[in-house]
């Protein structure tokens, strides 16, 4: 579904009207996912905005380039303060302190200088929020948000929301959602967003911003190779180049440097691949265990792995990625032809695209349970195939 008119107009008034903004994005982001939050901030900061970007506490060291990186907080306070407001009508204040009850308790004793205080002269409230507006890019559901469903929620029922996405299934809730599965990225849809809140000024479309954007198209649509690499996509890229985006520095940083423990990750992974020749499907594993092996964190390292490597298996028309991490297991997906990828998620409660996709599964990545994986995502597969006939 394309992006309504009055909809992105009505996300360009509430840009206009806000402040103090949050822009968030999904947690583990990607190159869309940071080049997306980065670049609409830079673009909301030139705009005079006062702006709080968080993509959650494991930032992919890969995308450290990217201009804005290197200020992201690793941590976002969400708490606003407790006001109490004391009546100076009957008494005035003397001296306040604070005294230690029991655990957990606190009294603040305030003495009163003339007259007497009484219990009414006190109101308690809670403080405004520190935004005035959030936007949430690229994420699809409010499970991968950097704060938890509750605080969105919240967030939402007190401050106007925006949700930018590209995915097939949005379904985080917000004042306005501006969802676009024809997009090849987030990155995509805010070139022209951008070019909307630029009316009237300057080109906010600066260096900076569009080697952020450039970066969310590169990565979504693996430099132009997947089947999201549509003309339009090309026209925005073109229109990046031109502003100033260093294409050559994104793909290098993207798809072609890695560290030495990284390739000997990937080392193991291929030494492990499998392949089901009668359904054309291969898939590997990788455990914490050869995470350990190879000395790279499980949050880093297989970034690319599945795009670059395992979708070239001549074999195989389906790729699988499965990866164990902090007790779960992260089963990656790629298709190019049918929409296995988004079947198999989506019948596994995860989410994504038709040709890429994600879900995950309880561990530990023991034999039986690749074994069980492999069984479900055949399951799909025939049923698809069976279709297909
Ligand atoms: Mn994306």
């Amino acid at each position: 579904m394309a992006i309504l008119p009055q909809d992105r107009q009505r996300a360009i008034q509430l840009i206009r009207a806000a402040n103090t903004i949050l822009v968030i994005t999904h947690q583990r982001p990607d190159g869309d996912a940071l080049g997306s939050a980065l670049g609409l901030s830079k673009v909301l900061t030139a705009l005079g905005k006062k702006v709080t970007t968080y993509a959650g506490g494991h930032l992919p060291s890969q995308l450290s380039f990217l201009p804005g990186f290197n200020e992201l907080p690793t941590e976002l306070t969400l708490q606003r303060d407790l006001l109490i407001m004391l009546s100076e009508s009957s008494a005035k204040v003397g001296n306040i302190s604070l005294k230690r009850l029991r655990d957990q308790q606190l009294v603040l004793v305030v003495s009163a200088k003339e007259g007497a205080f009484s219990a009414s002269d006190v109101r308690i409230d809670e403080g405004t929020l520190l935004y005035d507006l959030v936007i949430s890019v690229d994420a699809s559901s409010p499970e991968q948000l950097p704060i938890l469903p509750t605080q969105w929620d919240n967030l939402r029922s007190e401050i106007p929301s925006i949700v930018i996405d590209h995915h097939t299934s949005t379904t985080i809730e917000a004042e306005v959602v501006l969802s676009d599965s024809t997009a090849a990225a987030t990155a995509e849809i805010l070139v022209s967003l951008t070019d909307g809140l630029s009316h009237g000024g300057p080109s906010q479309l600066s260096k900076d911003v569009a080697t952020c954007y450039l970066t969310g198209i590169l990565d979504d649509t693996k430099g132009f190779r997947n089947t999201n690499a549509t003309s339009k996509v090309m026209t925005v890229a073109a229109q990046l180049v031109a502003a100033g985006a260093d294409n050559q520095l994104i793909t290098k940083k993207l798809f072609a440097e890695k560290s030495i423990a990284t390739l000997r990750l990937w080392g193991r992974a291929l030494a492990y691949a499998k392949l089901d020749a009668t359904r054309r499907f291969a898939w590997t594993v990788l455990t914490e265990a050869d995470y350990a092996a190879a000395g790279v964190s499980p949050t880093d390292g297989t970034e690319g792995l599945i795009d670059n490597l395992l979708k070239q298996i001549k074999e195989a028309d389906y790729v699988a990625l499965f990866i164990e991490r902090e007790g779960e297991i992260y089963v990656s997906m790629r298709n190019e032809a049918q929409a296995l990828a988004a079947k198999v998620a989506e019948a596994y409660g995860g989410g994504g695209h038709a040709v890429a996709a994600a879900f995950r599964v309880g561990g530990p990545l023991t034999e039986e349970k690749e074994a069980e994986i492999v069984s479900k995502i055949t399951i799909q597969l025939d049923l698809l195939q069976k279709k297909a006939e």
